[in-house]
């Protein structure tokens, strides 16, 4: 049994606006996202979606709401990746570039799908009207989704 990758992401809200960020490197270069990564020895889940959030954003989140659970697989990798979602409007600071990401605000009716992970236009809606929810993705590769199952819940399945 291979361990789960443990990821954080993260989403800000002002009004009717959420913040982006364009991958410049790494895993999913290229595509718009919320900001997270990997939970680091010694910290929580929710410490991780903090410490992330300001690294790549120099956003500070006074506090984060947890929203999602997705679990990623991919054919071919025995490592699963399970990726913790929050959001907030609760935050201090303006968005500014890093080295890792170039943040921009998006009218929640302006989503850029094209340009992300091809789940992303699935569960987004949910997140967008605030609801919760816990996905699962089968991938071949970084474009295909060869199954798939997502549910609302009332409470995550952590
Ligand atoms: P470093 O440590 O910078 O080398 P990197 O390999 O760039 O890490 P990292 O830590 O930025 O990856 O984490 C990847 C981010 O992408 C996390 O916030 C989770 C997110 N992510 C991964 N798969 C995703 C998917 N299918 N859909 C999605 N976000 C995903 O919306």
């Amino acid at each position: 049994m291979v361990a789960n990758k443990l990821l954080t992401l993260v989403f800000v809200r002002k009004e009717a606006q959420i913040l982006l960020g364009l991958k410049k490197r790494g895993f999913g270069e290229g595509r718009w996202n919320g900001f997270g990564g990997k939970v680091e020895k010694g910290e929580t889940i929710l410490e991780a979606a903090k410490r992330e959030l300001n690294e790549e954003s120099g956003l500070t989140a006074h506090s984060l709401e947890q929203i999602g659970v997705l679990k990623f697989e991919f054919v071919g990798k025995p490592q699963w990746l399970e990726v913790h979602v929050f959001h907030t409007r609760d935050y201090e600071g303006e968005p500014t570039e890093t080295s890792e990401m170039r943040p921009k605000w998006y009218n929640i009716d302006s989503i850029p799908y094209d340009i992300m992970w091809p789940d992303d236009k699935q569960w987004f809606p949910l997140m967008l009207k605030e609801a919760k929810f816990n996905g699962y993705y089968l991938f071949e590769g970084m474009d295909i989704i060869l199954k798939e199952d997502l549910k609302e819940v009332q409470s995550l399945d952590v």
